[in-house]
């Protein structure tokens, strides 16, 4: 058989993450549409026949300012460094008078997948947008810039071509004895840490302007007693969403605590449907000036 560990990298809001939950048919990662959505990086295992794909989602790649920033960028770096093919994601669709123009940024990663020395994918995402004539100036645009294994347009939103990713990627991971991971590990994400990002998602969706990128959450409890199965299982979780200022405690608080109501509701059905169980979600906010600084 065939396995190996696949490094997504881009810019912030390229839809890294909605590829790898649309490959694993399971919501492992969260999507915004607010760029630096993903902090960490998350590994999804995809398998086909006689073949594992070791998937790891990674923060976009970003001129990074503060600390939580760094490491972001610092995570997807490294990941390149450490597997067996790159797949480096831009979006696709054309700028004013159907010009391509490679940002800066765009160019750095680029440079950065040549410098890994791995085989390198370059996947044109969200192909349900762009008009189907916009693609071959995109491909030829990036062609130039590095000796890409394969190029593959595909739509993470309709499926569109996924197959043929995953194809392209299973052709270039190493053969192995065995798999990397036993059939039935999904990620390396326990439940508590994804509860605490289905929490974040939320607070990024329904506030806006700084208060996404200076929010974190923590979860300090995750009770499964209860949690038989059937229909009656009940997951206890408490979260706390940290902010860096009192006036944004206020914001995610909302009047009468209406905003952090409807946080917790929308996080509580995603939970409920990640868990199969009920969800009891009780959820605090704290001000702490500088969470985001704190290894
Ligand atoms: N139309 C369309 N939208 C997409 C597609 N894939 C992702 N999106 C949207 O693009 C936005 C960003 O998606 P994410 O998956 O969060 O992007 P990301 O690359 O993980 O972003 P970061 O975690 O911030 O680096 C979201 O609003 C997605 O719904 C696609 O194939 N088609
Ligand atoms: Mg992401």
């Amino acid at each position: 058989m065939k396995s190996g560990f696949v490094a997504i990298v881009g810019r912030p809001n390229v839809g890294k993450s909605t590829l790898l939950n649309r490959l694993l048919g399971e919501k492992i990662a969260i999507v915004s549409p607010r760029p630096q959505t993903t902090r960490t990086r998350i590994l999804g295992v995809w398998n086909g026949p006689d073949v594992q794909l070791a998937l790891f989602d990674t923060p976009g790649l970003h001129r990074a300012r503060g600390e939580l920033n760094r490491r972001m960028v610092d995570v997807g770096l490294s990941t390149l460094s450490e597997v067996d093919v790159a797949l480096l994601l831009v979006e696709s669709g054309t700028g004013p008078q159907g010009r391509v123009e490679v940002g800066e940024a765009t160019a750095w990663i680029v440079r950065e997948v040549a410098r890994s020395g791995k085989p390198a994918v370059l996947g044109i995402s969200k192909m349900d947008r762009a008009p189907r004539e916009s693609l071959l100036p995109v491909i030829a645009a990036y062609k130039d810039l590095h000796a890409w294994t394969e190029v593959v347009p595909f739509s993470a939103l309709t499926g569109e071509n996924v197959d043929d990713l995953l194809r392209t990627l299973a052709r270039l991971v190493p053969e192995s004895e065995q798999p990397l991971f036993p059939p039935d590990v999904l990620t390396d994400q326990a439940e508590r840490q994804i509860a605490a990002e289905y929490v974040r998602e939320q607070v990024i969706l329904k506030t806006r302007e700084e208060i996404p990128y200076a929010a974190g959450v923590g979860v300090e409890e995750f009770d499964e007693s209860e949690r038989e199965t059937g229909q009656h299982g009940l997951v206890r979780i408490s979260a706390t969403v940290f902010v860096e200022r009192e006036s944004q405690k206020g914001i995610v608080i909302g009047k009468r605590g209406a905003m952090l109501k409807e946080i917790g509701t929308a996080a509580r059905a995603g939970l409920e449907r990640l868990l199969g169980c009920k969800v009891y979600l009780q959820l605090h906010v704290r001000v702490d000036k500088r969470w985001s600084e704190r290894p």
